[in-house]
């Protein structure tokens, strides 16, 4: 059965550009409900160990670079069928493949610098979901 759970951040270009609220109220708007919650900045060691599944590819260094760039928005988030429902929500990795109404369609800028993550199975919404909120009794 699906999870509950999945795991979320807001990316730095995202933040910079002043869309925490907006992106923020179509997720809720969505049947998300938010468990946990935080402001924050990876450093480049943190972004590189989050993005580790992705060592070899060739854009590695410059996705660690970007995500320890500026603020970030990390959040934990609860619906059935979490992590699908919201793959859909954010749309595909590159903006400009992604479909109409999707978050990353409406404000990321490029499939490097694309607003929004979204885990891509239960396994790894918890893994990721525990990289920024261990302290959480839900694990
Ligand atoms: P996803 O975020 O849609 O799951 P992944 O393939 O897991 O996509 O890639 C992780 C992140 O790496 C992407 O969200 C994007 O920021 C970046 N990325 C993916 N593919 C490319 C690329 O071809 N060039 C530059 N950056 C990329
Ligand atoms: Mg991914």
């Amino acid at each position: 059965m699906a999870g509950r759970l999945t795991f979320t951040m807001i990316k730095p270009d995202a933040v910079q550009n002043g869309h925490i609220g907006e992106i923020l109220s179509i997720i809720l708007r969505n049947g998300f409900k938010i468990r946990a919650m935080k402001l924050t900045q990876l450093t480049p060691e943190q972004a590189g160990k989050f993005y580790a599944v992705h060592k070899e590819r060739p854009f590695y260094a410059e996705l660690c670079a970007y995500m320890s760039s500026g603020p970030i928005v990390a959040a934990l988030l609860e619906k059935e069928n979490a992590v699908e429902d919201f793959r859909a929500l954010i749309g595909a990795t590159d903006p400009a493949k992604a479909a109409e109404g999707t978050i990353r369609r409406m404000f990321a800028k490029s499939i490097s610098e694309n607003a929004i993550h979204g885990s891509d199975s239960d396994e790894n919404a918890l893994v990721e979901g525990r990289f920024f909120f261990s302290e959480l009794e839900i694990f």
